[in-house]
């Protein structure tokens, strides 16, 4: 397949090239308004190996781009009102990681202003048209090659940042992110003139779990109590491991009369769940009201973890609930 714009084009009786060996990775966004060189050029690409979206304009491209692709290849004079140089400008000038797709820019030889721009708005690279296949692999190998080192990393990072704000057991946010996203929360509940509430709960006489069935059994106890909280509070944002066998949950747009509901509705599913070794929860609760901007995250935290303390001192397996007007915390009646 020859072109007048395609140069070193294989013919049938030709040894097979290297770059047509199909070992390019990835999802290319192609923007190119001639015809006849777009269907040489795609016929390269998928030569190369690559998976191509091909448009004619600059403004199907913009329309289209997504996080499928890892390059756009763009001619600079397009159908259309938007040229390559502008394409490149919108990319780059994005707010999210699209920004950062490589671009090569297709160019004559004598554009040499419209390769600076394009170059000095971002683009990464140019090749000039018309081309030598193994130019275009070769320019388009170094593009994907750093493309996907850096999705790698991407993934990596993503994963560590998982890894650094969430508990290892129990897959539930740890108490670092409990306590960088609670007084967070608070403030945007405060602005909105919302309610927030905030539970505390220790499991009860954890340590005869461990003593008697061992460590593993009293893991999976708390695996399981995690996976109850999850089902009890699945509309919640912020559920945590607090420390062994205590927990958090902040109750957004919740007063103290549903958490207490709640509270009280998850005491009841740790007795239905019907472990090897049954386990009860004492639970501490408070609340911020609307326009009672008084308390900060810290006073509510220790309002909480004081009705908590009452709840065991009753006798444990039930909730306490702190009282603003008291200024104590008063005990539910016991199950
Ligand atoms: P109370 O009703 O007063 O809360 O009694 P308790 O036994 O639950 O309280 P205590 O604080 O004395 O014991 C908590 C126990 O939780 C002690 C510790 O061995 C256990 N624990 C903490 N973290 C883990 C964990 O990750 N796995 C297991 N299996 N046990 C843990
Ligand atoms: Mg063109
Ligand atoms: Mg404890
Ligand atoms: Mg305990």
């Amino acid at each position: 397949m020859t072109g007048p714009e395609h140069k070193g084009a294989p013919s049938e009786d030709q040894e097979r090239q290297p770059w047509e060996d199909h070992s390019l990775r990835g999802s290319l966004l192609f923007v190119e308004d001639s015809q006849t060189s777009a269907a040489v050029t795609v016929h390269y690409l998928e030569q190369f190996g690559l998976q191509v979206r091909h448009v004619t304009t600059a403004e199907q491209a913009l329309e289209v781009l997504g996080f499928e692709y890892d390059l756009v290849l763009s001619d600079f004079f397009l159908d259309g009102e938007l040229t390559g140089l502008d394409l490149v400008k919108r990319i780059r000038a994005r707010d999210d990681d699209l920004s950062l797709l490589p671009v090569l820019m297709l160019t004559s030889a004598e554009e040499t202003d419209h390769r600076i721009s394009s170059l000095r708005a971002g683009a990464n690279d140019f090749i000039y048209k018309p081309f030598h296949p193994e130019e275009l692999y070769a320019r388009l190998h170094n593009l994907l090659s750093l493309r996907h080192a850096y999705k790698k990393l991407f993934t990596q990072k993503k994963a560590m940042e998982r890894l650094s704000v969430t508990d290892g057991l129990t897959n539930l946010y740890n108490k670092r992110f409990l306590s960088n996203e609670a007084p967070a929360l608070l403030a945007q509940s405060q602005q909105s003139g919302g309610s927030l509430a905030l539970l505390v709960l220790d499991l009860d006489h954890f340590k005869r779990i461990n003593d008697t069935y061992g460590h593993e059994q009293g893991d999976r106890t708390l695996k399981a109590v995690a996976r109850a909280l999850e089902e009890e509070f699945q509309e919640v944002d912020l559920i945590a491991r607090y420390g062994g066998e205590e927990f958090v949950v902040v109750l957004d747009q919740a007063g103290i009369e549903q958490a207490t509901i709640r509270a009280d509705r998850l005491r009841q599913r740790l007795s239905d769940l019907a472990l090897e070794t049954p386990v009860t929860a004492s639970v501490g609760i408070t609340a911020q009201h609307p326009g009672d901007p008084r308390r900060n995250y810290a006073q509510l935290f220790r309002e909480a973890d004081q009705a908590l303390y009452e709840a065991k001192h009753a006798g444990r397996n039930r909730v306490a609930v702190w009282s603003w007007d008291a200024d104590r915390a008063e005990v539910l009646a016991s199950p």
